[in-house]
């Protein structure tokens, strides 16, 4: 008898299945062969629907490379694999002070661990208190390490200091940046476009750039106040901001349940600070949406990409704003294209001469952003917006495959028979398994 071919959920659960690793999920087997910050944030949230215990153990081996000041890096390199570049070598986390025992890179990614270990808990039926009380330290610890570290102006809004930083690696946000960045013409031992489509990935003109900024923070070994004075790329960033404010909102709750006060005291100021400023400082008024800010050179970057509705998620905006800003680039603008032409949500303004529906994060669609959006849009009861940017999530996975990007053009769908990047990608596959829960 013919084995019956596996449900759409079932092989999202092949995946994590595949790219668990004993103690911690890959991103993609290859591609990205060790443990990656948000994305074991993301990973998390599915394994706690199906397996509790791996979804603690992702979390507690990414903790197990925080770093003594309550930083996370990026990377933690537990395990050996010459299939990435830039590996630990190139990292040297040695050279910094605060580093642990385990090699990991010397720069982090967008904090989502607070919010995710809300998640974790409530999908447990609220009945994981004692794993909350095991990780709630080191976590408020990675946010007083932002708000002592990376707000120099103490503004409430903290700095990415490297375009890996912002995982939204490739933007063509940075190309402000880059235009006037003298990077030297490294040789570049890539892997990446060893795996995939190299016309899908970022240029090597662009890895020269990613590389001469952590040449730069090794000569300083990874000291926070050198690169904050001296580092060429110092950026307030919508998403990474956002992701904290959530974050902060759910060690409050969390802080409260373990009738942690004075934590909870100093989480409500960084909060309400953040807030203030965020609203102040990174809402174009001219565009209707949220921006980032170059500290460097003191100036606005006016551009438009899935980051700038991730503030949904943290309950940035007041109602008004928000749903201008939706019925704007959701119902009738840029975004969803004014015939509808294009699925939710590209990840940059489709109207830019920069777009790129197949280059990585100058266009595709990525399923951990849209459901950050869709998260968002519930927040504020808008529900319409919110269903069909669940249905187009669902319809690409369905259509092509746990990929680790999609075409957001409607009029191509039909003639591709594939996602872009990675295939068996952990968060597509964690996150579908979340949104049909
Ligand atoms: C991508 O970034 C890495 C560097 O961190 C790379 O291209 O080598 C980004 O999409 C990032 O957001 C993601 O966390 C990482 C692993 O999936 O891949």
């Amino acid at each position: 008898m013919a084995k019956k071919p596996h449900s759409k959920i079932e092989q999202a659960k092949i995946v994590l299945e595949k790219n668990w690793q004993g103690s911690f999920t890959i991103p993609c087997e290859g591609l990205y062969p060790f443990q990656w910050n948000w994305d074991s944030g993301f990973i998390a949230l599915g394994w706690a629907h199906i397996n509790m215990d791996r979804a603690k153990q992702e979390i507690r081996s990414l903790l197990s490379g925080q770093w003594k000041n309550g930083f996370i890096p990026h990377i933690l390199f537990h395990n050996e694999s010459d299939s990435y570049f830039p590996g630990p070598e190139v990292h040297a986390s040695y050279l910094s002070p605060h580093s642990p025992a385990l090699k990991t890179s010397g720069i982090t990614q967008p904090p989502v661990l607070g919010f995710v270990l809300e998640e974790c808990f409530k999908i447990s039926h609220n009945e994981e208190l004692d794993f909350v009380r095991e990780v709630f330290d080191a976590i408020y610890h990675n946010h007083h390490y932002f708000y002592t570290n990376r707000d120099p102006k103490n503004e409430g809004l903290v700095y990415i200091c490297h375009n890996w930083e912002a995982g939204t690696d490739n933007t063509p946000v940075w190309d402000e940046i880059w235009k006037d960045l003298e990077s030297p013409e490294y040789q570049l031992d890539r892997r990446d476009t060893k795996h995939v489509d190299a016309s899908n990935r970022p240029s090597n003109r662009e890895y020269q750039h990613y590389i001469h900024l952590i040449e730069l923070f090794k000569s300083w070994k990874y000291d926070d106040g050198l690169i904050a004075s001296n580092g060429p790329f110092l950026i307030q960033d919508p998403l990474f901001n956002a992701m904290l404010i959530k974050s902060n909102e759910s060690l409050i709750n969390l802080g409260n349940l373990l009738e942690k006060k004075e934590q909870v005291s100093q989480l409500r100021r960084w909060q309400q600070k953040a807030k203030e400023s965020f609203n102040k400082k990174l809402y174009s008024k001219e565009l209707g949406t949220y921006v980032y800010y170059d500290l460097r050179n003191e100036r606005h970057l006016n551009y438009v990409s899935s980051s700038s509705f991730a503030p949904l998620f943290a309950g940035v905006p007041n109602q008004e704003i928000a749903e201008e800003m939706v019925r704007w680039y959701f119902e009738k603008g840029t975004f969803s294209g004014n015939k509808g032409q294009f699925l939710l949500c590209a990840s940059f303004d489709p109207k830019s001469t920069s777009f790129d529906p197949k280059r990585y994060w100058r266009g595709p669609v990525w399923i951990n952003l849209n459901w950050i959006i869709y998260r968002g849009l519930l927040r504020y009861g808008m529900k319409d917006v919110a269903e069909k940017i669940k249905h187009d999530t669902m319809y690409v996975l369905n259509k092509f495959g746990f990929y680790e990007y999609f075409d957001p053009r409607k009029e191509v769908l039909n003639t591709l028979d594939k996602g872009y990047g990675g295939n068996n990608f952990s968060w597509s596959a964690a996150l579908y398994i979340d949104m049909l829960k």
